[in-house]
C-alpha cells in the first residue's frame, strides 16, 4: 500500500562494531548463499540485491576509535549507520522495501532512520529478548547494539559526538509509535526509560498470558490504530535472539524462554497481512558461532521470518 511496486531491496549489513563477538558479520552472506534472493522471487517479488554494503572502506577512514564514556567504537557505528540510513532511504524513496540483512541491532539507528525520513509517520516494531534502548549513559557494556532506539526517540544523553553529527537532536521517533514484543533481559536502567517513557513492551510474561494472536493485534492497536484502520507504515525490526535459543541459536546473545518458530512466524505473516510493512530487518545471526549444525539452522530459520514477513505462509 504504501510501496509503489512489489520489489524488495536486499541490504546486506556485515558488520560486528555494535557489539563485542566477531562472526555476525558474515550473516548476511550466509543469508544470502542459503538462497533468500531467489526464496523472495519465488514469491512473486521483483529482488534489488548488488552485493552486500562495503564497510571496510568505511573502517580505513577510521585510523583510531577509542571510547568516549564508556561507548565502544563509537565513530565507526556512528559512521556505518549513518551509511546505512543512506542506502535504506535511497531505497525507501524509489518506492521499494528495503530488507536489511545484520549484522548486529547498532545497524538499526540507520535503517529505521532511512526509513522514516521517507515514511514520517511510520510506527515501529521491535521484536528482541533485549530492549536495546541503553542510553550511552546508560549502558554498562557500552556496545552499541545495546543502544540504537535511545538515539531513534532522543533521549537524554543521546546527543553525543559522533552520532549527533547527523542524528537529529529532535526525536525522529515519538515514543508511543514503538512497541516491543518478545523482551526478557532488560537492564534496570532500561526498565526505568520504558516505564519513564510509557513505552509498550509485550514481554514474554505476556506472550504467555494471551498467546502471540492477542499480543500482535494489542501491538498494532497500540501503534496503527484499532483492526479496521490500520493505516500507518510499519518498520519491523527482528532481532533473531528474541526466538527462544533452541529455535535460532547462533546468535550473540542467547537469552533462555524465547519465542517458539512458530510464534516468531506469525508475528511476521501478521504483519505482512496488514499490509502496511515499508521495512524489514533481520538482525543478530551469527553463524560462526556453535556448531555448524546449528548455524545452518539458524540460517534457514531466519530465511523462513524473512519469507513469512514476505507473504510466503498466507492461503
Ligand atoms: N542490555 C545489554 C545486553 C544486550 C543488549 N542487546 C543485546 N544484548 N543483544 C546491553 O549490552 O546493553
Ligand atoms: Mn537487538
Ligand atoms: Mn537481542
Amino acid at each position: 500500500r504504501f510501496l509503489k511496486e512489489k520489489t524488495v531491496a536486499i541490504v546486506g549489513c556485515p558488520f560486528s562494531g555494535g557489539q563485542r563477538r566477531t562472526g555476525v558479520d558474515t550473516g548476511p552472506h550466509a543469508l544470502v548463499s542459503a538462497g533468500l534472493p531467489k526464496q523472495l522471487e519465488e514469491l512473486g517479488w521483483k529482488v534489488e540485491f548488488n552485493g552486500h554494503q562495503k564497510f571496510e572502506e568505511i573502517g580505513k577512514t577510521i585510523t583510531s576509535d577509542a571510547d568516549i564514556g564508556v561507548m565502544k567504537q563509537p565513530r565507526l557505528v556512528s559512521a556505518v549507520t549513518k551509511a546505512v540510513a543512506d542506502t535504506v532511504e535511497k531505497h525507501a524513496r524509489a518506492g521499494h522495501l528495503p530488507l536489511t540483512l545484520g549484522g548486529d541491532h547498532s545497524l538499526a539507528l540507520g535503517t529505521v532512520s532511512g526509513s522514516l525520513r521517507v515514511h514520517s509517520d511510520a510506527a515501529l516494531i521491535w521484536i528482541d529478548a533485549h530492549a536495546d534502548i541503553n542510553t550511552p549513559e546508560t549502558t554498562e557494556t557500552g556496545n552499541l547494539h545495546g543502544c540504537p532506539v535511545s538515539f531513534l526517540l532522543g533521549l537524554p544523553g543521546t546527543d553525543v559526538e559522533p552520532f549527533n553529527s547527523w542524528v537529529p537532536a529532535k526525536p525522529l521517533l515519538r515514543s508511543d509509535s514503538l512497541v516491543y514484543i518478545g523482551l526478557r533481559d532488560i537492564d534496570a536502567g532500561e526498565r526505568k526509560i520504558l516505564r519513564d517513557n510509557n513505552i509498550k513492551a509485550f514481554s514474554m510474561h505476556h506472550v504467555d498470558k494471551y498467546g502471540i494472536g492477542k499480543v500482535v493485534e494489542m501491538a498494532l492497536d497500540h501503534v496503527n490504530g484499532n483492526s479496521s484502520r490500520r493505516d500507518r507504515p510499519v518498520h519491523l525490526s527482528f532481532d533473531v535472539d528474541a526466538l527462544d535459543p533452541t529455535v535460532a541459536p547462533s546468535t550473540g546473545t542467547p537469552v533462555r524462554g524465547g519465542l517458539t518458530f512458530r510464534e516468531g512466524h506469525y508475528i511476521c505473516e501478521a504483519l505482512y497481512e496488514t499490509g502496511c510493512l515499508v521495512a524489514v530487518d533481520l538482525m543478530e545471526v551469527n553463524p560462526s558461532l556453535l556448531e555448524d549444525r546449528d548455524a545452518q539452522q539458524t540460517i534457514a530459520v531466519g530465511c523462513s521470518l524473512v519469507r513469512a514477513a514476505m507473504g510466503e505462509t498466507l492461503l
